[in-house]
């Protein structure tokens, strides 16, 4: 668990930590300071057991992705309602659903 207040992402953080991030299908989205990425599984259960561990994650570190899932589709929105965009949270929770992603294919 972070303390203290998520502060947006500034352009050199931005510079140092998305890199990786976009190499892995993550892509800031336009009108609005978050990142998105769609995700593509076998079949629902293994779209569901991803969405289990990231949903577990999530409330573990108290940051909750915006995501929408029909059948194998996973589609995620990653931002920080207590300073309107990009946090280090953000970061924290992408990698970490990169983990699971890789383990569910
Ligand atoms: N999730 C996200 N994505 N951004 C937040 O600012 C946030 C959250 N805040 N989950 C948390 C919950 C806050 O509302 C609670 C009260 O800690």
């Amino acid at each position: 668990l972070e303390a203290g207040k998520a502060h947006r992402l500034s352009a050199e953080e931005r510079d140092q930590l998305l890199p990786n991030l976009r190499a892995v299908g993550w892509n800031e989205l336009e009108g609005r300071d978050a990142i998105f990425k769609q995700f593509h599984f076998k079949d629902f259960n293994r779209a569901f057991g991803f969405m289990t561990r990231v949903a577990l994650q999530a409330e573990k570190l108290d940051h909750h992705p915006e995501w929408f899932n029909v059948y194998n589709k996973v589609h995620i929105t990653l931002s920080t309602h207590e300073c309107a965009g990009l946090s280090e949270r953000d970061i924290n929770l992408a990698s970490f659903i990169e983990q699971v992603a890789v383990s569910m294919t």
